[in-house]
C-alpha cells in the first residue's frame, strides 16, 4: 500500500477549541466596541492570532499602537488558555479518533498543521500527541495559512511529496493554503464556506475508513 500524509488541523478540526477562540476575541472587541458575529469570526479560523487581532481592528476601523496591540494579543491568549485548563480527551471531536485509528492501523503517517502556538499542550492534554509522526505549529512557521508554508513543512518532515499528502481543514484558509500547496483538501464544516475543498465533510461522523482506503488508491496522475 503507497504511504500518503494525513496533515490534521487542530482548531476545529480535532479538537473544539475554535468555540474559545471565538469567546476570547468576541470579549476583546466588545471592549473596543466592535461588533463581532460567528459570520466574522469565519475569517479568523487558522490564521494567526496577530493576523486576527489586525482583521479585527480593520472591521472597526480602529487604528492602535503596537503597545496596545501586543496588550490585547496577550488578554485574548491568557482567555483563550483559561478556557483549556481542564480540557481532557472529551474535547477530540466525534469521528476523529476512529480515523486516526483506522490511519495508525495502517501505518500511514500522521502530521498536525496549525497556525496555532498553543497545539502542543492541547495535544498532550488530550492525550493524542503519541500519534503524530511530526508537528508543525504556529510556533514552526513565518507565514500565516493561506500561506502554504506549514503544510509544505509538514510534508518535508514526513519525507513525502505534497502531492502525496491530504490535508484536513476547517478554515477557508487553510483550504487555500492546502490547495496552493498542491495537495489534496479535505474541508470539514459548511460546503459552502469550504467550496474550494476538493472534498467535504460536515464532520468526521460523516467520514468513514472506505473514503481513506480510496485516497490510498488513488496513484499520481
Ligand atoms: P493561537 P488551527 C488556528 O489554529 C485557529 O484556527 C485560529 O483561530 C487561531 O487564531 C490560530 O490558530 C492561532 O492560535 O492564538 O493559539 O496561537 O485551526 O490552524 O489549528
Ligand atoms: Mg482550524
Amino acid at each position: 500500500m503507497s504511504k500518503k500524509g494525513f496533515i490534521f488541523d487542530l482548531d476545529g478540526v480535532i479538537v473544539d477549541t475554535a468555540k474559545y477562540h471565538y469567546l476570547a476575541w468576541q470579549k476583546i472587541a466588545e471592549k473596543l466596541g466592535i461588533e463581532f458575529t460567528p459570520h466574522h469570526n469565519e475569517k479568523l479560523k487558522g490564521v494567526s492570532r496577530v493576523r486576527s487581532l489586525e482583521i479585527i481592528l480593520e472591521l472597526g476601523k480602529i487604528s492602535a499602537t503596537d503597545q496596545e496591540k501586543q496588550l490585547w494579543l496577550t488578554q485574548k491568549n491568557d482567555d483563550y488558555l483559561s478556557y483549556l485548563t481542564d480540557i481532557d480527551s472529551s474535547e477530540i471531536l466525534p469521528g476523529v479518533m476512529p480515523i486516526l485509528s483506522h490511519l495508525e492501523t495502517l501505518k500511514q503517517p500522521i502530521a498536525l498543521g496549525s497556525a496555532s502556538k498553543n497545539a502542543r499542550p492541547i495535544l498532550e492534554k488530550t492525550g493524542i500527541i503519541e500519534l503524530f509522526d511530526a508537528i508543525v505549529d504556529g510556533n514552526d512557521v513565518s507565514q500565516a495559512k493561506p500561506d502554504p508554508e506549514v503544510f509544505l513543512v509538514a510534508a518535508r518532515k514526513l519525507n513525502l511529496a505534497p502531492e502525496d499528502c491530504i490535508v484536513f481543514e476547517d478554515s477557508e484558509a487553510g483550504i487555500q493554503a492546502a490547495n496552493v500547496a498542491g495537495m489534496i483538501s479535505v474541508g470539514i464544516g459548511d460546503a459552502k464556506v469550504l467550496h474550494e475543498a476538493a472534498f467535504n465533510f460536515p464532520d468526521f461522523t460523516h467520514m468513514d475508513t472506505a473514503f481513506i482506503d480510496g485516497l490510498l488508491k488513488k496513484v499520481k496522475a
